[in-house]
């Protein structure tokens, strides 16, 4: 290295999600002297901020979870789709058993980064005021650290309490006799709303759009069929990267209209009695690209949870005859029971369409249907999603160019994970990569296996500086969105297209196929990292 002054770390990892977790494993195996912070008080990522009641995951054991030996026969889960307290002690079990805790700084957040093109090092200010220097920079912030409340009037007069699901309360919020208001209904109003129909006195829901839930199948996973089961799992961690969603499994070779009636009916019977995400990930191949086939998908939903609509006022608006935008192109949900909360005396739903919200008053929510009474409000009002956070980092990179600025009209990024004028900076989980199409612990392995792999080609050949090749970087964003382009996904205003921020750009947020985007990055390392500039 030609540096004068040797940095503090080699590379600094902001966030202990799983790709910060995974990238601190490989880097520090591959003997980099290596750093973590992150601005939580204990690992988990997401988990650690969303700890809202009922907040638990979508993908089924043993999916979500490390490949790594060690740490997955050391553990055993209780149920199938595990709660946030669980994922918590995964992580502790994780740096546990890695012994990663003393390269890790949690409580520690990243005011701001920039980049110093004398030193050719990067230069992060903490919350604590602290600074520190470093040669790499790799954030892995996840796809939702940016927290979005609507700009509602009076929110600043309301006099109950308010939160974000993801800046729930760490010691707990106590929802039994309260009078809630909960605002949005995606996957985490969805959990919410099952929790707090059971203790609130009221519990009033806000949609502007339903949510198209599926069926979770929860259960209780005992250790011995786990001990057992594990007898699969190295098989299915490699499937996962072979799979465009990053799951054991992924859409079957047949277009929903080459089979009869009775044969699709039958398949999208099977894959309901599963549970999970199944419906949407190992569905008919043109689901997610021909509209006809969607719609059998979609009518399919709407039958079997207008079933279970008691209320027959809130069939349509529940689970409308047309689709409010076709089927998985906004993330399905999983519920448990969310549908039958509905028949409760103390739960309210509100049609924002028809009464959109006027204004928060003190003890109250005005629509134009009149006011509604609330000490709580729960906005699960979704995420900035992935580029929030890292504009929020306050990142500098050369000629004092900052990502806010660098991502003005859209966002830009080579491979999803380097942009143009911040050298020697890659973010893991980050946006046009396949992040929030994926399973998570598959993506952060991906790309940790590759940052780690690029760094050690650095290493070995004596290069100091990449960046990311303006033209590469210009190209991969195209990329991403023809792909997009070539799905039904722009036809809904979601947060995969970045339509539910107002005044962000319209564009398709993440890749849509992990195994297509594992082959083109191994593509670029075997060609010595092109479409990077190397120095
Ligand atoms: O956020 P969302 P989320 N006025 O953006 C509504 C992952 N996740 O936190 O659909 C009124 O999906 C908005 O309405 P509309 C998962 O990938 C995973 O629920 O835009 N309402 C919508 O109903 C997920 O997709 C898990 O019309 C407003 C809701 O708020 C992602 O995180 C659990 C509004 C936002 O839904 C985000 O999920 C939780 C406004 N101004 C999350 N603005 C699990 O694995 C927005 N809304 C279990």
């Amino acid at each position: 290295m030609s540096n004068r002054v040797s940095p503090d770390y080699d590379a600094v990892i902001v966030g202990a999600g799983f790709s910060g977790i995974y990238l601190l494993h490989k880097l520090r195996d591959a003997g980099f002297n290596v750093l973590l912070v992150d601005a939580a008080a204990q690992p988990g990522g997401i988990w650690y901020w969303n700890c809202y009641p009922g907040a638990r995951v979508d993908s089924q054991v043993p999916l979500y979870e490390f490949s790594i030996p060690e740490v997955w026969k050391s553990w055993a889960w209780s149920e199938r789709f595990p709660g946030w307290e669980e994922l918590r002690a995964y992580f502790r079990h994780v740096c546990d058993t890695l012994d990663l805790w003393p390269m890790m700084r949690m409580g520690s957040g990243v005011r701001g980064a920039h980049y110093e093109k004398e030193t050719k090092q990067w230069r992060l200010q903490l919350d604590s005021d602290k600074t520190v220097s470093t040669r790499f920079l790799l954030p892995a912030l996840g796809f939702a650290s940016k927290p979005y409340v609507p700009n509602f009037p009076g929110l600043e007069d309301f006099e109950g309490q308010w939160f974000h699901t993801a800046r729930w309360p760490q010691q707990g919020v106590d929802l039994s006799g309260r009078k809630v208001a909960l605002i949005g209904t995606g996957a985490s109003g969805v959990q919410v709303a099952q929790e707090a129909a059971k203790s609130a006195s009221k519990l009033t829901l806000y949609q502007r759009t339903p949510i198209l839930a599926l069926p979770m199948q929860q259960k209780k996973l005992s250790e011995e069929d786990q001990e057992r089961d594990k007898k699969g799992y190295a098989a299915i961690f490699e499937t996962r990267k072979q799979t465009s969603g990053g799951f054991e499994c992924q859409s079957l070779d047949v277009s929903a209209l080459e089979v009869d009636e009775k044969a699709r009916t039958a398949h999208f019977e099977d894959l309901w009695q599963q549970g999970g995400l199944r419906f949407w990930y190992h569905n008919f191949a043109d689901l997610l690209i021909n509209r006809e086939a969607n719609r059998h998908a979609y009518d399919f939903w709407r039958d079997k949870v207008r079933a279970r609509i008691v209320n027959p006022n809130l069939v349509e608006l529940l689970a409308p005859s047309e689709p409010p935008h076709p089927f998985g192109t906004k993330r399905p949900s999983l519920e448990q029971g969310y549908y039958e909360i509905f028949a409760q005396e103390n739960v309210a739903l509100v049609d924002l369409k028809a009464t959109p919200i006027i204004r928060v008053k003190p003890h109250a929510i005005e629509t134009d249907d009149g006011e509604m009474e609330c000490d709580l409000i729960v906005f699960a009002t979704g995420f900035d999603a992935g580029r929030g956070g890292l504009i929020d980092m306050n990142i500098t990179g050369t000629n004092s160019l900052s990502l806010s600025h660098a991502w003005e009209d859209r966002v830009r990024a080579y491979l999803g994970m380097a942009v143009a004028g911040f050298p020697n900076m890659l973010f893991a989980y980050g946006p046009l990569s396949p992040s929030g199409f994926s399973n998570g612990p598959t993506s952060a392995e991906i790309q940790g296996d590759w940052i780690c792999d690029f760094l050690v080609w650095m290493r070995e050949n004596g290069v100091d500086l990449f960046e990311a090749d303006p033209a590469a970087e210009t190209g991969w964003t195209e990329m991403v969105a023809q792909a997009g382009a070539m799905t039904l996904f722009p036809e809904a205003d979601s947060w995969y297209m970045g339509a539910n921020i107002p005044g962000k750009k319209r564009q398709l947020i993440n890749f849509p196929s992990v195994s297509g985007y594992v082959a083109l990055c191994e593509d670029v390392a075997n060609e010595e990292y092109r479409g990077f500039v190397i120095d």
